[in-house]
């Protein structure tokens, strides 16, 4: 499981977001921003979508990062002559192949579309070029004409083979049978790639990599066509759960806050409430016996150390949940002092106030400060 790459698609699949408009400019920021965390590959947009699209392509591979450049392009030889002289390290070839897409969007048969593979990859390795063949749509595709095509892919020696969840229906035990069976049918590399329709775009990914997938697209926040695609943050708290020695030495995961905030700054969304790792409120305890516990020792309720993401924990302390673990806690930073009989009774002041109406820090707050100057002058 722990053995994987990202490839990181905010430039492609995240142009397909509604909200998205990467200008030049931002566009290379982005791209900066995930080679200096260590993303293994970053996908750009199709040289053959626009002029612009092109120049930016070739803009982003004369950048020198350390991260491999790949572009996206459809199985048609039009589009590979572009893309090999973009100055790409890498070509990733889509094709639908589902009935849904075969007859209502490109209208070519199986035989049509592995010729055509064929012949794409021949010319894109001759470039000395790498190359990714994926079918589209793979889990409403004929397993039997999916598996067929993509040992015969093999056998030209394409570099990795793709499967995608384009319309995010596939769950982690289909997901897990059909990478399984793949990996016994091709010997290169497995990319996946999971949209979020129904929320399991991470859990997806994850079974892929059980299952011998080599390779997970993400994109930053999960921009993409719809709902968009696995996110990149939760990807990798889903991974350090997993391994977390492997995931630090690889991963700059302190980076992961900047580049949420670059990327949803650049199509005005907000960080949501509930996301993995910056969420406003994922480290935060709140429940007493919870403030208790993870002041004594943190493992007790976090499966995740947010140092490990150069972010802190905090403790709710101005709840009707409150306890007095909490309260003494927060004392301390407040430089105050006290005997814990006082702290328990200043708490009851404070839940007293908290089951009349929702109440602030600044409220808790003065309710210590108060509660400890009566303390000072002997009247409590
Ligand atoms: C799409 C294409 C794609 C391609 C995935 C891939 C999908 O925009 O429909 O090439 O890995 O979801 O199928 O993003
Ligand atoms: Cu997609």
């Amino acid at each position: 499981v722990s053995r994987f790459k990202i490839i990181e698609s905010t430039l492609r699949e995240g142009e397909q977001f509604a909200n998205a408009y990467f200008d030049t400019a931002k566009k290379i920021e982005i791209a900066k921003a995930l080679d200096e965390f260590g993303a293994d590959y970053i996908e750009l947009t199709s040289p053959a979508a626009s002029e612009q699209s092109r120049r930016d392509c070739e803009a982003i591979c004369k950048l020198g990062l350390k991260s491999k450049i790949l572009t996206h392009i459809r199985c048609h030889m039009d589009d590979a002559r572009i893309a090999v002289e973009t100055g790409v390290d890498g070509v990733d070839v889509v094709i639908g192949t589902s009935s849904f897409l075969r007859e209502h969007s490109h209208g070519k048969d199986m035989t049509y579309i592995k010729n055509t593979a064929i012949e794409v990859i021949n010319f894109v390795k001759s470039k000395g070029i790498e190359i990714r063949f994926s079918s589209e749509d793979s889990f409403r595709s004929d397993l039997v004409d999916l598996l067929s095509l993509y040992q015969a892919v093999d056998k030209v020696g394409v570099d990795r083979v793709g499967i995608a969840d384009t319309v995010g229906c596939a769950s982690p035990r289909q997901v897990y049978d059909l990478v399984r069976t793949l990996r016994g049918v091709v010997s290169c590399d497995i990319e996946t790639h999971f949209h979020n329709d129904t929320g399991c775009a991470i859990a997806n990914a994850y079974c892929a990599l059980e299952a011998g997938a080599t390779h997970i697209d993400t994109s930053v926040l999960g921009i993409g066509e719809r709902n968009g695609i696995t996110t990149l943050g939760g990807l990798m708290a889903r991974m350090i759960t997993a391994d977390r020695d492997y995931v630090k030495s690889k991963y700059k995961l302190e980076k992961i806050k900047d580049i949420e905030e670059l990327v949803a700054e650049a199509v005005a969304v907000n960080i949501p409430f509930n996301n993995p790792i910056t969420g406003f409120c994922a480290f935060t305890h709140k429940a007493g016996i919870h403030a208790k516990a993870i002041l004594a020792n943190p493992s007790t309720y976090e499966i995740i150390d947010p140092s490990d993401f150069g972010i802190g924990r905090y403790i709710h302390f101005a709840s009707r949940l409150t306890g007095w673990n909490a309260i003494k806690s927060r004392a301390q930073q407040l430089q105050i002092d006290m005997t814990d009989a006082q702290y328990k009774e200043v708490t009851a002041a404070i839940k007293r106030l908290a089951d009349i109406r929702p109440i602030a820090i600044d409220d808790a707050d003065s309710i210590i400060h108060a509660y400890h100057r009566n303390v000072k002058m002997g009247k409590q």
